[in-house]
């Protein structure tokens, strides 16, 4: 009996699934409960956040109500950095049975920690992702995310394992090698980020295999900005649902977000990461619906409590109802960073920005790399993407029409040139882990 309900991923009897479905009322209870509790530990156990709090003038007893939560100081990434290693610690070190960093690109990483308790709900969060994705018991999943201080290969390995799917935890890399495993063990689902799933597909045709002869049906793919564009050539390619996972070290890895089967937007685990979204520049809590930074609260964390965490990732709530039932809420794909924004002449631009324009284009692959230079004061945008073989073979007066077809198409969204190179396919350098779009040397 149980069993069935193992592989009805979407059915609210799902033992793991249960809280995606709870009324609004008990749910937003759960929450308050949880919210005030985990305050307190933070107050009674981490200087910084007493401190944060004292200098506020916020006692634990004034969180009343949830929305009482703005009262309460934010953290931010240097937090962490300024406290390494285990300065914002709960739990005594006993206690603590993993531990995981975030390299950063500058500097000493970030450091993060979880009790055997928040193991289990890194689990439980990581089966209602996999079951809201449709993963099941008697699928295969192949485990491409980096194992190691990354969170993302052991967040999927437990939660995977623990939904009662067959685990291959070959991690990232050995691209070859995937595609045999890939073959040979009739993987059915794929853990990756996008853009090392997208090489996989182009190792697979270096091999003679197609993707869509296999058995591989889904891929669950998160850890970097990706866009919708990117999912329907994924999707056209390799005959998979592509879908969109969210998370960050700091709150507990991969499993704080995750679309469902409707595809349209990831349903927040708001039951244990409670989100707000503010205005990054006044810090105002923003109405449901608008665009802003994503800030979260752990709600059950034991090691780690994370109070007010700005990820300087930009999104907005989706107000309407999810056909597949969930009530808890979604929030769009995070197709932006604040802290990736380029200021290009004057003008904000993000990187998806620009990947949404290339993939436009009939004739690109989405392989692309943004370079930034200063000349005279100037900036200078180039952006190079692959093109097909045969645009590439084409007459030189095709490649020069699909040039500024690209350079059209980039102005019309971000409202400046940038000088668009054609590259060869495999030019440009793939990635096992997250893709590096941008290459700044204005400051060089
Ligand atoms: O990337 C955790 C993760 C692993 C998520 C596997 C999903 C799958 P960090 O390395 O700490 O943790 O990086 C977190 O990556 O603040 C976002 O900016 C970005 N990010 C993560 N998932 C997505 C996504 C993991 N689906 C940072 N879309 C976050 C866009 C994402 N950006």
């Amino acid at each position: 009996m149980q069993y069935e309900h193992w592989n009805d991923a979407n059915s609210p009897l799902h033992p793991a699934s249960a809280p995606d479905f709870l009324p609004d009322a008990q749910r937003r209870a759960l929450q308050l409960h949880r919210l005030q509790r985990v305050v307190k530990r933070a107050y009674d156990n981490v200087e910084l956040f007493r401190s944060r709090m004292d200098q506020k003038g916020v006692k634990t007893a004034d969180i009343r109500e949830l929305k009482d939560s703005a009262m309460l100081p934010f953290t931010v990434k240097t937090d962490l950095r300024d406290t390494y290693p285990f300065g914002l610690f709960a739990s005594k070190l006993p206690d603590v049975v993993r531990l995981h960093a975030s390299s950063g690109t500058t500097g000493k990483p970030i450091v993060v920690a979880y009790t055997r308790g928040d193991m289990e709900v890194w689990t439980s969060v990581m089966i209602r992702t996999f079951a809201a994705c449709g993963v099941r018991s008697g699928d295969i999943v192949q485990n491409a995310y980096g194992y190691g201080l990354f969170t993302g290969g052991l967040g999927a390995h437990y939660g995977a394992e623990a939904l009662g799917a067959t685990v291959i935890p070959i991690s990232g890399g050995n691209s070859e090698r995937q595609i045999m495993v890939m073959k040979d063990f009739g993987s059915t689902v794929i853990c990756a980020t996008p853009s090392y799933f997208l090489h996989l597909i182009e190792q697979a045709a270096a091999m003679g295999i197609s993707m869509q002869e296999l058995p591989i049906r889904a891929g669950i793919f998160g850890a970097e900005p990706w866009t919708e564009e990117m999912r329907s050539r994924i999707q056209a390619e390799s005959g998979i649902q592509a879908y969109d996972i969210y998370g960050l070290s700091e709150i507990i890895g991969p499993g704080v977000a995750s679309e469902c089967s409707a595809q349209c937007g990831l349903h927040i685990f708001e039951d244990h990461f409670y989100p707000e979204i503010i205005d990054p520049d006044t810090l105002e809590v923003l109405p449901d619906g608008a665009t802003g930074e994503l800030v979260l609260t752990t709600l059950s964390k034991e090691a780690m409590p994370m109070i007010r965490y700005r990820t300087r990732d930009i999104t907005r709530f989706i107000t309407e109802p999810c056909s597949c039932g969930r009530t808890i809420r979604r929030i769009q794909r995070v197709a932006a960073r604040s802290d990736d924004m380029l200021i290009i002449r004057g003008v904000n631009v993000f990187p998806s920005q620009i990947e949404e324009a290339l993939l436009r284009v009939e004739g690109t692959l989405p392989h692309y790399q943004i370079i930034l230079t200063r000349e005279h004061d100037l900036d200078q945008v180039e952006v190079q993407v692959e093109v097909t073989s045969e645009v590439f073979s084409d007459r030189v007066k095709a490649m020069e029409d699909l040039r500024k077809q690209l350079g059209n198409a980039i102005a019309t969204i971000i409202g400046i040139r940038a000088k668009v190179t054609l590259v060869e396919p495999l030019t440009i350098q793939r990635s096992q882990g997250k893709a590096k779009r941008v290459i700044d040397n204005r400051n060089k």
